[in-house]
């Protein structure tokens, strides 16, 4: 009797634990361009002291492109300016991965497209989490958030994106 208690514990255990609406730990941003044209998907995994990203998108212009995290998850605007800023907690934020004074939780390495434009990585984000784990900011807050994918470059210091121009790409994670 005893032992049976203990194997349906374990099996009620189980299923929460695997049940997506009862403790979410990977998300997806299905992204589009301005025109709306569907270009991938970015699934993001909870990591015990961050986010993992997988990108896996196309019909991008060949070459680097700033990534970040943008702090509501409306990609309604043809510019992707609904997304709002980037995801942050500080009153003023600093952008820049490699800036000294960097507050800045929305902040990513840069993707590189291939010729084809499509551009596949792995990026791991320890700024941010799914749901608050740790204190950091939730991309699965109240208002959402969005992955935005830039025409230029992040230069990783100059304010307020780092140089990254025009808002490409934009991808509601969910
Ligand atoms: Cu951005
Ligand atoms: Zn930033």
């Amino acid at each position: 009797m005893r032992k049976l208690t203990v194997a349906a514990v374990v099996t009620i255990a189980a299923l929460i634990a695997a049940s997506p609406t009862l403790a979410q730990t990977t998300a997806t941003a299905q992204v589009k361009g301005a025109d709306g044209k569907d270009l991938g998907l970015v699934t993001l995994t909870e990591a015990p002291h961050g986010v993992l990203l997988k990108l896996e998108l196309k019909g991008l212009t060949p070459g680097w492109h700033a990534a970040h995290f943008h702090e509501k998850g409306d990609c309604g605007a043809p510019d992707f300016k609904s997304a709002g800023a980037h995801v942050h907690t500080a009153a003023t934020t600093v952008h820049g991965l490699l800036n000294p004074a960097s507050n800045d939780s929305g902040d990513l390495p840069n993707i590189f497209a291939n010729a084809d434009g499509s551009a596949t990585a792995e990026v791991y984000s320890p700024l941010v989490s799914l749901k608050g784990a740790g204190g950091r900011p939730a991309l699965l807050d109240a208002d959402g958030s969005a992955i935005v994918v830039h025409a230029n470059a992040d230069d990783h210091m100059s304010q307020p994106i780092g140089g990254a121009g025009a808002r490409a790409a934009c991808g509601v994670i969910k």
